[in-house]
């Protein structure tokens, strides 16, 4: 017998149960009819879940208010001992959450496991950093002074997470957060909330074993009203969404009305340059990756590509001939390199941006076509299309979150920097070249004008140690590495007088 095309549902929610289970989630305890757990693999329901209230997110906030007054002083290398074992639960239970990715988010196997590793890494890195949280020391202008400054834990973190990295953004910022002091109230995508059952579980597992404060970490199912009770929320003093502009612009005012912080990670526009120096193997092969891996839904997945008039011709060929070959279908079969899209109106928003391009002249030089509408009718897999525009047009200036590569093609590299910063966006970037120069040229102050900025390298798959975030709309927030904590701290600047005198600064003198 022929291997089915795709897994079925019950042998999918067979296996996501099996997964939670060994995680230690209670999955019956989520039980309701509120919202659906779903799988774009089939496009069927799962499991109906009961939804959280503003209530409710209430009391969460604060749980984890109390569980912060205990923690801001327990020492930060015993908050790390907490994320270490957190990473070993990941390491132990990779295979079960990266099941739950695949069969929520749809991502292949490699990708699935890849999301569980950069939660893994990003344990390591907190575990290290949570013995380094250095303050500065300054020399004081007054004699017998010290100046220096104490990085404090700040309090209740709110994190609102996508469904494309269903966890990894979650741990990014609660692994950081926790050692730095600060608890967490989670609100995931509400089109990925097994995964967060079974993480939040392995985090519950953690405090209980190290003893670390019950109500550390909360996790919140719901819609819209959950997050905006958590944005409003005077109790949490910082806010980390990642997600579209559109909610980007809706959650920002809202915490900043209240002074309130938020790190924004939100849309991507991301372009790669291709000088005629490049190595067309490698733009070949990153540019695939970057632009169908995770069927384009990435917020940093390649969207542009700004090709120099002399090789473009053998680029779009090259990259067109190689789409054609995608493997494209369940992304448990060990084979496939692109899954589904996530729902009917991702692939919706695929077509019409496609149906624009042409209309602006584009020419669709491969994919866009629906794959496997037979074999799963209620899914939406799809051919990662190609698109050679005559000019980078407003459709080409949009995120649309799928698979659409829109190729562009410049004369000088002032030119192709350019068209590469004028687009709304400011996430990640990448140039292919042999030439220092141009590599050099393109980093500089007047170059990309994006967060993260690559030589020879496509936009996506950003290691942790790196912080992670861009400009303009993508919001100017920074995540995961380097010293992206300092976002989850508050800064205390001390000066201490141990010279028995009054010295003022700035040389007033104030004595009667
Ligand atoms: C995202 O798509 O929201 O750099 C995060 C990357 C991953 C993270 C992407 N490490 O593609």
């Amino acid at each position: 017998m022929a291997t089915p095309a795709l897994s079925s549902t019950d042998d999918i929610r067979t296996r996501a149960e099996s997964a939670l289970t060994r995680c230690g989630a209670q999955l019956a305890a989520y039980k309701g009819d509120a919202l659906t757990a779903r799988t774009p693999i089939t496009g069927a329901a799962l499991f109906g879940l009961r939804a959280d209230t503003p209530a409710d997110v209430d009391r969460a906030v604060e749980a984890a208010g109390t569980a912060f007054r205990a923690w801001r002083t327990t020492p930060a290398p015993v908050r790390g001992a907490l994320v270490k074992r957190f990473g070993e639960l990941l390491t132990e239970h990779k295979q079960d959450v990266a099941d739950l990715v695949t069969i929520e988010a749809g991502k292949i196997r490699s990708e699935a496991l890849g999301e569980v590793q950069e939660m893994i890494d990003v344990c390591d890195f907190a575990v290290g950093l949570s013995r380094q949280l250095y303050g500065r020391t300054m020399p004081s202008e007054r004699p017998g002074h010290r100046l220096m400054e104490t990085w404090h834990p700040l309090g209740v973190v709110g994190v609102i997470s996508a469904f494309n990295f269903p966890v990894a953004v979650w741990a990014w910022n609660t692994a950081i957060a926790l050692v730095c002091g600060d608890t967490v109230v989670w609100k995931p995508s509400e089109l990925t909330p097994l995964t967060a059952l079974a993480c939040t579980a392995l985090l519950d597992r953690a405090i209980a074993e190290t003893g670390a404060p019950a109500g550390l970490g909360q996790v919140l199912l719901g819609a819209a009203d959950v997050g905006e009770r958590l944005v409003d929320s005077p109790l949490v003093p910082l806010v980390s969404a990642t997600g579209s502009t559109r909610m980007g612009r809706a959650v920002g005012p809202r915490v900043a009305a209240r002074f309130g912080r938020s790190i924004l990670e939100l849309g991507g526009n991301n372009a790669a340059v291709v000088t005629p120096s490049a190595d067309l193997d490698l733009v070949v092969n990153a540019s695939v990756f970057a632009a169908a891996g995770t069927a384009g839904q990435r917020c940093t997945t390649l969207r542009r590509l700004i090709v120099h008039e002399d090789v473009a011709d053998t680029v779009v060929e090259r990259l067109t001939s190689a789409y054609r070959r995608l493997p494209i279908g369940d992304p448990f079969r060990e084979d496939t390199l692109v899954g589904p899209l996530i729902n009917e109106s991702s692939y919706t928003r695929m077509r019409t941006a496609l149906d624009r391009a042409v209309e602006d002249g584009g020419t669709l030089c491969a994919g866009g076509e629906r794959q496997l509408a037979e074999a799963a009718p209620d899914a939406h897999y799809v051919r990662p299309a190609v698109v050679r525009m005559p000019a980078q047009t407003a459709v080409v200036r949009e995120e649309t979150f799928a698979p659409v590569l829109y190729v562009l093609t410049y004369r000088d590299l002032d030119e192709a920097i350019r068209l590469h910063n004028d687009v709304p966006q400011g996430l990640s970037s990448g140039i292919f070249t042999a030439d220092q120069n141009e590599a050099e040229r393109f980093l500089a102050p007047d170059g990309a004008d994006c967060g993260i900025v690559n030589v020879n390298i496509g936009t996506s798959g950003a290691e942790i140690g790196g912080a992670f975030g861009g400009e303009k709309e993508t919001g100017g927030g920074r995540e995961s590495g380097s010293d992206a904590w300092r976002s989850y701290m508050r800064r205390a600047t001390n000066t201490v007088n141990y010279s028995g005198q009054v010295a003022l600064a700035q040389g007033v003198n104030f004595s009667q």
